[in-house]
This record gives structure tokens, C-alpha cells and sequence, in this order.
């Protein structure tokens, strides 16, 4: 069990194309864990790979509210294989993008394929909270921030803010 740092935009990490998962090692298993503690302490309802530096096609996601009902999801190369045409408006956060929130709309309903921890092919279906959540993850793997679903306005107020908080912690 670890608690990984988290990688605060700006970040090239945090723009780069994930390279997919051949091999479930004890590692990535591992990691997969160290995720979870992660998401858990921060608080997250999700968490990709290279949130914590690690360039792989992996996130970890749990939308369950009450801290005793856990309902973790491990998902390896994960990709979405079909979407709705309505789309559900949410306010998103991300925990690379501290304290920064905004609408995004993105299809209500996905059909999501992946690799479960122990390399089994398998597909979900998901909607509502965990379908915003699905969706935010992958985009991760693609070097994709919510940011880059809104207004150029609005994203350049957010990437200066976080820039400036940048130096202002380098400095102190
Ligand atoms: O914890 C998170 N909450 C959240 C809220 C609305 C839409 C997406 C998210 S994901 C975010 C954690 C995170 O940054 N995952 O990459
Ligand atoms: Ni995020």
C-alpha cells in the first residue's frame, strides 16, 4: 500500500500518448493498488496512470460515495467501443488540475472494453457518474485534460492559474 504523488498540470507527462499493456506483470498489479490508495486518499472517483507518472494505458476508478460500500474498477488498455448520441453535462475536477472545475458534455452512455488485473477481456456498460468518470480516465491515456473539452477562454484561465500556483510553490 502507497500513495503516490500527483502529477499537477502543467505537465509534458501529462500530455504524452499511453503505451498499451502486453504483459500484467506483479508490478503493474501492484501499481494498480497503489492507485487506488492514491484515489482513495486524495479523494478521487478515478485516477489514470500517468496522474502518477506512469505512461501506461491503465486507470482506476471507484464512484461509490460511502467509504464501507468500495467498488474498485481496474482497467488495463481500456477503450471505448460505443457512445451515445444524447450527452450529459457535468461539472468536472481533476486532481492534476487542483481546485479548478467546469462544465463538459460528453455522451451519457459508453460501451467500455479492457483487461481486468488478471489479463481477462471484458466490457462494461456505463452511465451517469461513472460514465463522465470512464470517459475523463481514458482521455488521460490520450494525453487528454478536461480542459481541452471547453472554451480556449476558459482552459487559458485555468492552465495560468495553475501555472502561477507552479511558482509560487517552486519559490517556497
Ligand atoms: O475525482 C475526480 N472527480 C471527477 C469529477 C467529475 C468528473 C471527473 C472526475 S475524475 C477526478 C479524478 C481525476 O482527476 N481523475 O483523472
Ligand atoms: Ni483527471
Amino acid at each position: 500500500m502507497a500513495i503516490l504523488p500527483i502529477i499537477i498540470a502543467p505537465d509534458p507527462r501529462l500530455k504524452m500518448v499511453c503505451a498499451e499493456v502486453n504483459d500484467i506483470t506483479p508490478e503493474i498489479v501492484g501499481m494498480m493498488d497503489d492507485m487506488l490508495d492514491t484515489m482513495y486518499a486524495a479523494p478521487g472517483i478515478g485516477l489514470a496512470a500517468p496522474q502518477v507518472g506512469v505512461t501506461r494505458r491503465i486507470i482506476v476508478a471507484d464512484v461509490c460515495k460511502e467509504e464501507n460500500k468500495r467498488e474498485p474498477c481496474r482497467l488495463i488498455n481500456p477503450e471505448i467501443e460505443w457512445k451515445s448520441e444524447d450527452l450529459f453535462a457535468y461539472e468536472e475536477g481533476c486532481l492534476s488540475l487542483p481546485e479548478q472545475y467546469s462544465d463538459v458534455a460528453r455522451p451519457k452512455s459508453v460501451g467500455i472494453r479492457y483487461l481486468d488485473e488478471t489479463g481477462k477481456r471484458r466490457e462494461l456498460e456505463a452511465e451517469g457518474l461513472l460514465a463522465v468518470c470512464l470517459q475523463h480516465e481514458i482521455d488521460h491515456l490520450d494525453g487528454i485534460l478536461f480542459v481541452d473539452h471547453i472554451s480556449s477562454l476558459k482552459r487559458n484561465v485555468i492552465m495560468r492559474k495553475l501555472k502561477k500556483l507552479k511558482k509560487v510553490e517552486n519559490a517556497g
